[in-house]
Formats: structure tokens, sequence, C-alpha cells
């Protein structure tokens, strides 16, 4: 078990709008500014969704770049960018997601039913991602939302070989209407799947919704690391609206150091992730 909790924000995604949940992040100032409190706060990598001048959900090329270069400027933070986009983004947009450089990306390793919607990852689509990020030395989160996921990243990585970095890193997205529940006991099936990766694989969990206190916990509990922030939850107790996305970390950081793994820092989340310094 590590010594300390690598805990990722993800402070936008591309679902809650702004004019229902004020308090979200979508400009790059808002942005910027919420990266530096939830890394004061205890956070050493930032999920990144951006949104465009009417605050929807974009996977724009100079605003994804320009976005990279100001939480590099501003942060220390590991810049990680979604692939995963918005469930109406084209294959080809969410490919190019990788020539802004960041550095990391999300790759979700199947396709699941996203509440009303569907979020598609093709097999073909996901072996290109992987091995577009392998040239290109940015390392992937392998994002699981269901325990079958698992076995598809078993198959990519027999088939393909290690990511950039030569670590495995995936982060189970909990509790999606669709996907795998937020519960011990899903999560507990996932560790023993874990056991058929790579030695040294590590993984972070987040529950969506209501399912994020319960998922966090049992993610501590098992040795995991934690994800938080206002794409998965807008909610922080019932009746209780998130107030920002430091908030969300900052209790994630107090329930890591209670259970003695204190928040890594960004230089340990490097070293340990296998990302470039
Ligand atoms: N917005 C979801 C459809 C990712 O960032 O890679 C997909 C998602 C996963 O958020
Ligand atoms: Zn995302």
């Amino acid at each position: 078990m590590t010594t300390t909790t690598l805990i990722t924000v993800a402070p936008t995604g591309a679902e809650s709008a702004k004019a229902d949940v004020p308090a979200l992040p979508v400009t790059l100032d808002e942005l910027v500014a919420t990266a530096q409190e939830c890394e004061s706060v205890g956070a050493s990598v930032i999920h990144v969704h951006i949104r465009d001048e009417k605050a929807q959900p974009t996977l724009d090329q100079g605003r994804l770049r320009d976005t990279v270069a100001a939480l590099r400027d501003g942060t220390d933070l590991i810049v990680q960018l979604s692939s995963g986009g918005s469930v109406h983004d084209p294959e080809e947009a969410r490919l190019a997601v990788l020539d802004a450089a960041p550095d990391m990306a999300s790759c979700t390793m199947g396709t699941v039913n996203f509440g009303e919607d569907v979020f598609l990852n093709r097999w073909e689509f996901i072996v290109e991602l992987h091995t577009r990020m392998q040239e290109r030395g940015i390392v992937p989160e392998y994002e699981i939302f269901d325990l079958g996921h698992l076995w598809a990243l078993q198959r990519l990585l027999d088939k393909y070989g290690l990511p950039a970095g030569g670590h495995v890193h995936v982060d189970l997205v909990m509790g999606v209407p669709g996907g795998m529940p937020g519960t011990t006991a899903a999560l507990v099936a996932c560790t023993t799947a874990l056991a058929d990766l790579p030695a040294g694989t590590t993984f972070s969990a987040t529950g969506i919704g209501r399912t994020t206190l319960p998922v966090l916990l049992a993610s501590l509990s098992a040795g995991g690391h934690l994800r938080v922030g206002m794409e998965d939850t807008i909610t922080y107790a019932k009746g209780q609206p998130v107030e920002s996305n430091a908030q969300l970390v900052a209790r994630a950081a107090g329930f890591a150091r209670l259970a003695q793994r204190p928040p890594m820092t960004s230089a340990t989340a490097r070293q340990m992730l296998g990302v470039r310094p």
C-alpha cells in the first residue's frame, strides 16, 4: 500500500450547465484559479474538459493548447486532458486532443450506456488512442466504467504493450447510470481484476453523485487513490450544493490524512505515474 494519496481533481466535465451550476469553472481564468486553489489543498493531477465562449463543451484545438499552457504556467499540477469529451464528440476530434501535448490524457476502455446517452469507445478507437499516446510520450489514465473494461485493458496491454512511461494507472468511474455501481462490492471486484494487470498498477476511484463518499472511503481502505470534482458531483451533502472544487479536494485530503496516507505531491505523482518532469 502506498504511503500517500494521489488526488485528481476533475473540475468541470462536459455534462453540467453553467446556468444550473454557477460555481462550475468554464472560462480559462476560472479554470486556472480553480486549479491553483485545488493544488493548494492537495490535488496533484487535473483532469480537464474545456468550454467555449458560450460555456458549451468544446474540443477546440486552440483553446486546448492555451489551457495546457496556462495550467503549466500557473500550477505544478499534472495536466490530463479528457479524450472522452462529451458523448456527442466525434472520434477524430477526440484523437486530436493529443495534439495539444498534455502530460496525460484519459483513455476509456469500452463503450458504456451513459444515462440516456451512449459513451462510444470502439476497440479500434481505443487502440489508436493508446498507440498515439505511446508514440508521443503522453501518459494515459485508463478510465474504467465497468468491470469488463479491465479485461479490455489487459487485452490492450498484451497486444500493444505498456503505455508511455511504463506505468499503468486506471481510474474507476463508478455510479454512472449504465455502468458499474458506486459500491464497496463493485470496487472490490475491480481490485480482484486489477491483480491480473502488470505488477505495480495503481488505481484511483471516483463515485458519481451520491456515491462519492462511499467510493472515496472504499478506495482509501483498498489502497487506492482518489478523484473528486464537479465533473462527478455537484452536491456536497444532501440539499447542499458544492461551493467549489477546492471544497471537494479539501474533504478528500482530510479523509486521506485520517487514513494516514496524506496527499501526494505533484513531484511524487509524476514519479509514480511515469510522467516526464
Ligand atoms: N464526458 C463523458 C462522456 C473522459 O473524460 O475521458 C466522458 C468522460 C470521460 O468524461
Ligand atoms: Zn472526464
